[in-house]
């Protein structure tokens, strides 16, 4: 199988290709990624000088340069990860969501059509479904609320993914899964600035009151979500994925503390984010039971593992932290 994966630089997309290196060596991978801040081609040492490997720095909205890797017919499957994907940010700057998010998307889906790929599928998350309350969850039922600019331009993309089903018979899959945490996340998310922070004696920022409520899901889980989906999803479906791991951010903070030792007067409650989603929480039946998928990770195993790799990855961590995710970070904190 040839598969073109998109965002394939990033944190999960990155764990994707490692993981479709391991469990299908004999797959080919096409890494389509345009290396934006959050791409980092560091993530896949370990398999760039592999024969079945390579590759293409593109923008997903860029049909010309996209179009010759399609133009030989070779591609069996499309897996888009690429996205901007931080919601923080899509706070600051919509409009380059709208672009990457949607109008990639779409160029994508146009290509994949005119060449006849056989399966797309669409990596989605459950912020499209908006927020709980206290009780309840997410199922593939569950209407489309989003809130932030972010789970909007997931849920146009979403739409269109739809739409090319509907009216061209394309064969789709979209999954939308829950919060992802492990190796190579990029350290604006919760859990790696948390272990950044701790670690440097920093204060944590945590958002509001810290009760906001995320299912958190190993990210090697996810890729075997995905692996399923891609060789069995039937057509046209979406599947939730999530990690029955309900935690809420100080929950998460103090575990991350505990784990390195540090006291929990690090923790500062700053001003929260707006239109900050309450609590997400997933449904995963119908992975579990139409695809047989099972996560292997459960989360205080999970979050150990990853507090270790970050421990263990500090190079990997010091590149990052150069002059642009600085100022990132100063902006978004200073005015907080
Ligand atoms: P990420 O920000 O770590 O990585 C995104 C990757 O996409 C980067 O490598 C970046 O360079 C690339 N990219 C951005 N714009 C691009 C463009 N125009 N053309 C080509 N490449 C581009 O994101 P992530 O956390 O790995 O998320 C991957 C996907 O999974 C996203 O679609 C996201 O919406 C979805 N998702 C993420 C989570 C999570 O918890 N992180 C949960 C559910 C779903
Ligand atoms: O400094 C912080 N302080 C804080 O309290 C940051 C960065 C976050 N938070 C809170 C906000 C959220 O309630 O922690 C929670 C998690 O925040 P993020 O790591 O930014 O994730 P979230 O907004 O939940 O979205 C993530 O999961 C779904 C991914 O970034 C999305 O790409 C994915 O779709």
């Amino acid at each position: 199988m040839k598969l073109l994966i998109t965002g394939g630089a990033g944190f999960i997309g990155s764990n994707f290709v490692l993981y479709i290196a391991k469990n299908h060596p004999d797959y080919h991978i096409v890494n389509v990624d345009a290396l934006t801040y959050a791409g980092n081609l560091e993530n896949l040492r370990s398999v760039e000088n592999h024969p079945n490997y390579s590759f293409i720095k593109a923008d997903i909205a860029d049909r010309a340069a996209l179009e010759p890797l399609f133009a030989d017919g070779s591609i069996d499957a499309v897996l888009n990860f690429a996205a901007e994907s931080h919601v923080d940010r899509s706070i600051l700057h919509p409009e380059i969501f709208v672009r990457t998010n949607i109008m990639g998307t779409q160029t994508l889906l146009d290509l994949a059509k005119q060449y006849k790929v056989t399966k797309f599928v669409q990596v989605s998350t459950d912020e499209v479904y908006g927020t709980l309350g206290e009780t309840g969850l997410f199922t593939e039922e569950t209407p489309l609320a989003p809130n932030s600019p972010y789970s909007a331009s997931k849920a146009g993309a979403d739409l269109l993914v739809r739409a090319y089903h509907e009216t061209f018979g394309m064969n789709i899959n979209i999954t939308r899964c829950s919060n992802n945490y492990g190796p190579y996340q990029f350290p604006e998310k919760l859990i790696p600035l948390m272990i950044q922070n701790a670690l440097n004696d920093k204060s944590l920022p945590v958002y509001g009151d810290g009760l906001n409520v995320r299912d958190w899901l190993y990210v090697e889980d996810h890729c075997s979500a995905i692996d399923l989906v891609l060789h069995k999803g039937r057509p046209g479906e979406v599947y939730n994925v999530g990690g029955n791991n309900e935690r809420n951010n100080l929950q998460v903070v103090r575990t991350i503390l505990s784990e390195l030792g540090k006291p929990e007067t690090l923790i500062s409650y700053v001003t929260d984010r707006l239109g900050h989603d309450r609590r997400y929480a997933i449904d995963a039946d119908k992975i579990r039971q139409e695809l047989g998928w099972q996560p292997k990770y459960d989360y205080e195993n999970g979050i150990k593992e990853t507090i270790r790799w970050y421990l263990s990855s500090k190079d990997w961590m010091e590149q990052i932290l150069t002059g642009a995710y600085q100022e990132y970070y100063n902006t978004q904190y200073s005015e907080r």
